[in-house]
């Protein structure tokens, strides 16, 4: 960014009119890579034990992609996602009058409840292929690519059950509260929606976001790298109210249980501290509506800054106790191994952590020109204080413009100017955190944590754009 604060207002606005007049088309990454028929030769593999599944299913899928691209790049410049002028001159789209300037529109409330636009029917959470073995204990993950500013569409909400979704019936859903608590306490839905309740914005990270990459490259789009990841407006009570109305003892109870109502049995300790700051939630609300059935229909636990696995879905429970309670989510499942091989547990906070979703793996620059490199950005420690760019691997890096707003323990956007000179380059974010840390270099994480964990890894990624435009996950060591 020197170089261009150094410019009077005027010398800059040039600057970016004439970078913007350059060309710089992105070819969109092909969302759909696999067929469900390759996707059943993928899971029998996974079945029969074959390592390096996953691997293998994406370089099957992107040599089939691959055929795709030269098809869409082909001499006539069309563009997949565009609508050719003609050589001849003329651009028919501003020389005819299209049908929807003529004619008559379609009806109020066709749709009682509105849909995205059929040309965006490609736009969709998708199965990681070969990653698990079953549907209902499994992921779909969010189009990280192709979302715009912070908050994640309900419908595009990644998802991770253990053992299926429900849609449950509100009426007949309870929530009780027991443990060390003067009146255990059980509650309707009607009853917990009466209190005064807050809404707020937050990410939720799944622990094992961007853990297939742990050792090495294996997937090859950020949906599939960092797409266990969304960012609503929850509304819900806080808990402590509810805990407060039940006399928890709030001296001598230093954890709570919280106990979800689907066959998963998905039970989890959460501090007391985290809930006495009033942060924690028991949420019904999901950007503006009810929360969806795969996010936890009716109820679920908000816990800001904590791994997705703590924000228990369907909630049914919560129990005050003493001490952490080593449930099998937290005492074999969802701990982290240590190089000396002893397991880390309770390791709940989402260090700080960013990701270039424009350009990212599986997407073609069309031209050398200008690109608007744009990002995500989150700390489960609070606020994003600043991101920093490089385009060359690291030896240089600029920083980052961070749109509003900048929210606490929520997903910031970040975007940055850049003209592509046609060489190959490397992006890749750093963030940095209001606590002054610093996102780590893969490096740095695995002299630490090693390379045989699965959750936490928030290192910086690196995407390489090839001479030819193609983008690829890589990993600079
Ligand atoms: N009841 C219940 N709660 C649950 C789970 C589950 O399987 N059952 N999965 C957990 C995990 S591991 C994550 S990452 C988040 C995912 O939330 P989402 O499906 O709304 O994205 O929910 C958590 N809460
Ligand atoms: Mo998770």
């Amino acid at each position: 960014m020197t170089a261009i604060s150094a410019l009077t207002n005027a010398q800059q606005g040039d600057r970016v009119k004439e970078q913007f007049n350059s060309s710089g088309r992105v070819q969109k990454a092909p969302e759909n890579f696999l067929t469900s028929a390759d996707v059943k030769t993928v899971f029998a593999e996974g079945k029969q034990g074959r390592r390096d599944f996953i691997r293998r299913a994406f370089a099957a899928a992107s040599t089939a992609t691959a055929a795709g691209v030269a098809a869409v790049s082909a001499p006539t410049g069309a563009w997949a996602q565009g609508n050719p002028i003609p050589t001849e001159g003329g651009d028919p789209n501003i020389l005819k009058l299209p049908e929807h300037a003529t004619g008559l529109g379609q009806g109020v409330a066709t749709e009682g409840y509105g849909k995205p636009s059929k040309y965006e029917a490609n736009l969709q959470r998708r199965q990681s292929p070969g990653l698990t073995q079953t549907t209902q204990a499994s992921v779909s993950f969010a189009p990280l690519q192709s979302l715009f500013g912070i908050v994640t569409p309900s419908g595009l909400h990644f998802e991770r059950h253990h053992q299926g979704w429900w849609d449950i019936d509100p009426s007949k859903h309870r929530f009780m509260i027991n443990g060390m608590v003067k009146n255990p306490k059980v509650f309707t839905m009607d009853e917990i929606m009466r209190l005064p309740s807050v809404s707020r914005f937050h990410f939720i990270e799944c622990g094992a976001n961007t853990a297939v990459d742990w050792g090495n490259v294996a997937v090859p789009t950020v949906q599939y790298t960092h797409g266990m990841l969304s960012c609503s407006e929850f509304t819900g009570v806080p808990l402590i109210t509810l805990l407060e109305l039940a006399g928890a003892d709030l001296k001598n109870g230093k954890f709570v249980l919280a106990e979800g109502g689907d066959g998963s049995a998905m039970t989890r300790t959460i501090p007391m501290s985290l809930i006495t700051s009033g942060e924690v939630l028991v949420a019904y609300g999901q950007n503006g509506e009810m929360l969806r059935p795969e996010n936890g229909y009716p109820l679920r636990l908000v816990v800001p800054g904590v791994q997705g696995v703590s924000w228990v879905k369907y909630l049914r429970r919560i129990e005050v106790g003493d001490q952490p309670y080593a449930a099998k989510d937290e005492a074999v499942h969802y701990i982290d191994l240590q190089p000396g091989g002893l397991h880390r547990q309770y390791t709940n906070i989402q260090e700080c952590k960013s990701v270039v979703t424009t350009p990212s793996g599986g997407q073609v620059l069309l031209d050398k020109g200008f690109y608007n490199i744009t990002g995500l950005a989150w700390s489960g420690k609070g606020k994003i204080k600043r991101v920093d760019v490089s385009t060359d691997g690291g030896r240089n890096w600029r920083q980052a413009r961070l749109e509003t707003p900048v929210l606490s323990k929520a997903l910031t956007r970040f975007n940055l100017d850049w003209v592509w000179d046609g060489k190959p380059a490397i992006i890749q974010s750093r963030a940095q955190d209001e606590t002054g840390y610093v996102q780590p270099m893969y490096k740095q994480l695995r002299d630490v944590r090693g390379t045989r964990s699965i959750y936490h890894n928030n290192a910086i990624q690196s995407w390489l754009v090839q001479e030819n435009g193609e983008v690829k996950n890589v990993q600079v060591s």
